[in-house]
């Protein structure tokens, strides 16, 4: 354990004290400030010390068994110049998704009221970009319009934005933007090569600017260290202010991609990845993204207790599947979780930086 991560509490706990369920949690280097030996140390913790303060933040925030409903359209899918070595999009890798034309306007308002009716409050569209053309703003700023329409929240994930792109997209009604910083900085150039980390953190940048609500997160089992999830937490922790949304994704290994052979991540360290964002970013959105169909109700609960209030909803993500939604409906039920009606509006998640 490191000097930095009680600076100004008691003395740290020796490391010749093997038990360390009354240790007190790291503080932050500096308000607003999370070092990587910080987050690393909450990722340590005895799993149910973690639990149970990741629990304990995300009542002193959130109305509990409170969970948001977005539902996901690929509108305008595959064909992308990037390499992400995630994501089945790209058109280098051989996965069987074939390039589209972007949607029609009236075939993405019948999806969008399709999950509305289903429950979901907010609807994201993505496009397997690199970055859009000004042309391809305008298409998808009537997108957003009509979905808003709706009384629908808007997220889009278009790739990388330009200033002027993303006022655009705040004028056409954009609630959120999404755009993934994915993993730690120093494992970035394995997974993808077309761009850096920095292009992302500008377009992030850039989106605050515009003052849309800003949708990061990351992926984990894409065969990072320890150290880099830790990292990818401090680099999202450590925004200012940090993001609204907070999507954490197991990666879904799709036969094809260059991480269709990762090993899976352990089940208990992804819902630590759940606790530490919750932790270390108490008033995001936190959203257990892809994945799920491979995780079990069991595991999808433990998330859920470790201050995940968030889900894809709806039977498919971009391209791959999701839980179907009957079955969400029936875990959601089981457990005693309110997925269909928001306590907290829109203005207040919009708002709760300011
Ligand atoms: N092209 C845009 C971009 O990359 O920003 C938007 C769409 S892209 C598919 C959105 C996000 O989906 C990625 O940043 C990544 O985090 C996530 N993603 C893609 N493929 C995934 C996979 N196989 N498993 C988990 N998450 C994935
Ligand atoms: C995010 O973090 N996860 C979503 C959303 N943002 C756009 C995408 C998950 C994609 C999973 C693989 C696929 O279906 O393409
Ligand atoms: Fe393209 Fe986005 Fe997929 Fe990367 S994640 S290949 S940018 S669609």
């Amino acid at each position: 354990m490191s000097a930095t991560l009680a600076p100004t509490a008691a003395p740290a706990v020796q490391s010749a004290q093997p038990i360390q369920l009354h240790r007190r949690t790291p503080a932050p280097m500096a308000p607003g400030l999370w070092s990587v030996e910080a987050i690393q140390a909450l990722l340590d913790k005895p799993l149910m010390d973690l639990l149970f303060e990741a629990q304990t933040v995300h009542r002193q925030h959130w109305p509990a068994g409170d969970i948001e409903l977005a539902t996901l359209l690929s509108v305008k899918t595959g064909g992308c110049p990037e390499n992400c070595g995630y994501c089945p999009q790209a058109a280098e890798f051989d996965t069987g998704v074939k390039a589209e034309k972007l949607m029609e306007v009236e075939e993405v308002v019948r999806a969008a009221q399709a999950a509305k009716d289903a429950g979901a409050t907010r609807f994201c569209m993505g496009a397997a970009w690199r970055a859009p053309k000004d042309r391809d703003i305008e298409k998808v700023s009537a997108l957003i319009g009509a979905v808003k329409g709706l009384g629908l929240q808007t997220c889009a994930t278009l790739g990388m934005l330009e200033s002027h792109q993303a006022q655009a997209l705040k004028d056409a009604g954009l609630d959120y933007y999404n755009h993934n910083l994915d993993t730690a900085p120093e494992y970035y150039t394995d997974v993808v090569s077309t761009r850096a980390y920095q292009d992302r953190l500008d377009t992030l940048q850039n989106v605050r600017n515009a003052g849309i609500s800003v949708c990061c997160g990351g992926i984990v089992g894409m065969g990072e260290a320890p150290v880099h999830r830790a990292g990818l937490i401090e680099q999202l922790a450590n925004l200012q202010p940090y993001p609204e949304s907070v999507p954490i994704n197991s990666l879904v290994r799709v036969p094809g991609t260059p991480l269709a052979d990762s090993d899976p991540i352990d089940p208990f360290d992804f819902v630590r990845m759940i606790a530490v964002a919750r932790i270390t970013m108490p008033k995001a959105r936190v959203r257990l993204s892809a994945g799920r169909q491979q995780m079990g109700e069991a595991v999808q609960a433990l998330c859920f207790m470790a201050g995940a209030n968030s889900i894809f909803y709806g039977d498919k993500l971009l391209v791959t599947g999701n839980p179907d939604v009957d079955a969400d409906v029936q875990l959601l039920a089981k457990l005693g979780l309110n997925g269909h009606r928001t306590t907290t509006t829109e203005a207040e998640h919009a708002h709760h930086h300011a």
